[in-house]
């Protein structure tokens, strides 16, 4: 039977299990990113480990995330992480440089590779024919050290493209679209595989903004084919030897098939507060605007800021409007720079910010409060921004730029002809600064400054366990929810002590008191729990809390595996209803827990407040080991 271009690059990197769907796979990792705020940690992990170089064919690491330098914390960790890429053998790409994944387009990715990165949106590399997972970051610290990666083999969802975008729409209306049928957790349990005739009309950073956003459908990830578009790609990014065609065959099987015409579509928005939350724009056009800004992994290469740029030729942004811009990449700046269009943005009146995620991550530019702020990014979950009840809704450059101009939500196709533009045959590489990996690093000091707290140690899990529901939270329940980031949280990612007394700050301000008061705790939830980042400190910080067991209806991906890696049982509700009889302060007991992790069975007994409820624990027999350690440095010590 034929292959999708999914199945291709995993059974080429296939080292355990078989491709059947639903089982447990290991794939080999070519190649591995972090960004600072997930990396610390994984390279404290790293360490731990304790390997003397990483083993992967190429591994970077980025600093992207945490730019603010408001005291020492952020500066100091940015030169933890330099020291380590010099001594363990990684290219390093300083703050300021970009975001890791739009570099990752420009000057690593490749297609057919599998690359492991400790950033949800990983998968914009499959714009170019990767294979690019976001994992935990001790995931990504274990591929570092040469193991495989597990997953569970994903089923394929076939997104057929037909049909050619129209003028004022763009790469980022098909995911909103797909956002609109499918939902937040419409891709859990699939890669979401693109191919038909509408490909070809999709440049590979097109594919890119797809694939990233793709994130936000739950899914393991998205992935393009390989063609003359990616080899041009990568001819104007003078890497052109790198190229290899990648297509499906033609009797490929999709395990589900949509199409989408793109002829058809229109400019789309996603509502407050969810990027599942979409209609036309020009459903809620005429509402006032008070910032737009456009940037982040999503949208923020060449060409977005080029049609942002053209747009305001010959206009001014509204003096309504805090309009801003942040680049997805030194390259991004250059080129603007190098073609003119920088001093048409700054002349329109354009804040220009450094390149890096910055508001994306709430490092900043949160909006005034009771205003609305539409962003090109992939997220807008509530007070992410910074600003408690925000009102952030998520677009197309090309939608942001209108309101940027009007001071209102507004149909781009209102603004008349559609601006021509051309990209550069060659790209300036903007990448000067990053610095290759050192022969022998075996000399070189790691620095680490006193925010840099030692990684907490966790006991296996009791016979038999009692605790109590410390929290019970509703549907769809972010990572954002668990772990806030923001510019006063983020840089307390290397101490797990400091971070973790902001566990649930968003939802409940008494819940850390709680965790504390309470020797061991269970924390229950609904549908898609855990959704959104891939920041393990979402499963850390409660765990270091106390908080051990999840009881939920069903689990967002990379949190499941995150909270396995930590020791946390995930459970879900056989019966969904008994999500009902459940309260907050209830009293838990699971008898026989180690025997039932080491006995292999599926349904676990809970008993709350004296009542038996049937729960599901789905893993796999090494899952199993890595609970009964403890979490997955335990169990790796004891190999
Ligand atoms: C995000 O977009 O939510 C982040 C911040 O990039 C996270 C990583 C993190 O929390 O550090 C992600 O997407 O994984
Ligand atoms: Fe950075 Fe935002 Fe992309 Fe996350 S989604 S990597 S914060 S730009």
């Amino acid at each position: 039977m034929g292959m999708t271009v999914a199945e291709k690059i995993l059974a080429a990197h296939l080292v355990e299990g078989e491709m059947v769907k639903g089982e447990e796979i290991a794939i080999r990792i070519d190649r591995t990113l972090t960004q600072d705020a997930t990396g610390t940690m994984a390279y404290l992990e790293f360490e731990a480990i304790g390997i003397p170089r990483v083993k992967t064919e190429s591994s970077v690491c980025y600093v992207d995330h945490n730019l603010i330098q408001a005291d020492f914390k952020n500066a100091d960790d940015h030169l933890f992480l330099r020291s380590i890429a010099r001594k363990y053998g990684l290219f390093f790409s300083p703050p300021g440089n970009g975001i890791s994944h739009q570099i990752n387009l420009e000057r690593f990715g490749l297609p057919g590779k599998t690359l492991l990165g400790s950033d949800s949106h990983t998968p914009t590399g499959g714009g170019m024919g990767m294979l690019a997972i976001g994992a935990g970051g001790l995931d990504v610290a274990m591929s570092m050290a040469g193991k495989p990666f597990y997953l569970v083999m994903p089923k394929i969802f076939g997104i057929k493209l037909t049909g050619t975008l129209q003028p004022w729409v763009s790469a980022r209306d098909v995911l909103l679209e797909l956002l609109r049928q499918l939902s937040v957790k419409g891709g859990v349990g699939y890669i979401m595989e693109y191919f038909g005739p509408g490909v070809k009309e999709l440049s590979v950073t097109d594919r890119a903004s797809i694939t990233n956003f793709g994130a936000e459908l739950g899914a393991t990830t998205s992935v393009f084919p390989s063609d003359e578009n990616t080899k041009q790609f990568l001819e104007s990014q003078g890497r052109a030897d790198g190229w290899v065609e990648l297509v499906a065959d033609d009797d490929a099987r999709y395990d589900e098939v949509i199409e989408i015409d793109m002829s058809t579509l229109e400019p789309m928005i996603a509502c407050p507060s969810s990027p599942d939350n979409v209609v036309k724009v020009s459903e809620v056009a005429g509402k006032p605007v008070a910032q737009v800004l456009v940037g982040s992994c999503s949208n923020s290469s060449l060409r977005d800021l080029m049609v942002v740029a053209k747009t305001l030729e010959d206009r001014k942004v509204s003096p309504e409007v805090s309009f801003e811009i942040n680049p997805g990449s030194r390259q991004v700046l250059e080129n603007l720079a190098a073609g003119g269009d920088m001093l048409t943005l700054i002349h329109a009146g354009a804040r220009i910010h450094q390149a890096g995620c910055l508001g994306c991550i709430g490092m900043g530019q949160a909006p005034p409060t009771n205003t609305i702020s539409l962003r090109t990014f992939p997220r807008n979950f509530p007070a992410r921004s910074g600003t408690k009840n925000d009102q952030v809704y998520l677009c197309s450059p090309e939608v942001a730029v209108a309101a940027a101009v009007t001071g209102k939500i507004t149909d781009p196709r209102d603004l008349g002809d559609y601006p021509s533009f051309t990209l550069p045959e060659k790209y300036l590489p903007g990448d000067s600064r990053i610095e290759p990996p050192l022969a022998d690093g075996s000399d070189v000091e790691i620095i680490r400054g006193p925010n840099i707290a030692p990684f907490p140690k966790f006991a296996p899990p009791p016979e038999t366990w009692e605790g109590s529901v410390l929290l019970k939270t509703g549907d769809n329940i972010t990572t954002d929810h668990i772990m806030p980031a923001g510019a006063q949280i983020l840089p307390l990612r290397s101490n797990i002590p400091a971070i973790s007394e902001f566990v649930f700050s968003q939802i409940d301000t008494d819940f850390v008191r709680r965790a504390k008061e309470t020797e061991a705790g269970m924390v229950v939830g609904g549908v898609n729990y855990g959704q959104g980042s891939s920041r393990e400190h979402a499963a850390l910080a409660p765990r270091y809390l106390g908080v051990q067991i999840k009881l939920v209806k069903s689990f967002a991906r990379i949190h499941k595996a995150n909270l396995i890696n930590f020791g946390i049982l995930p459970l879900t509700f056989v019966d969904e209803a008994d999500y009902d009889l459940v309260e907050q302060g209830a009293k838990v007991v699971i008898p026989e827990l180690r025997k039932e992790l080491a006995g292999g069975s599926e349904i676990i007994n809970v008993e709350i407040n004296g009542n038996t409820i049937a729960a599901r624990l789905d893993v796999s027999d090494r899952h199993r080991q890595i609970l009964l350690a403890g979490g997955l440095l335990n169990w790796a010590k004891n190999l």
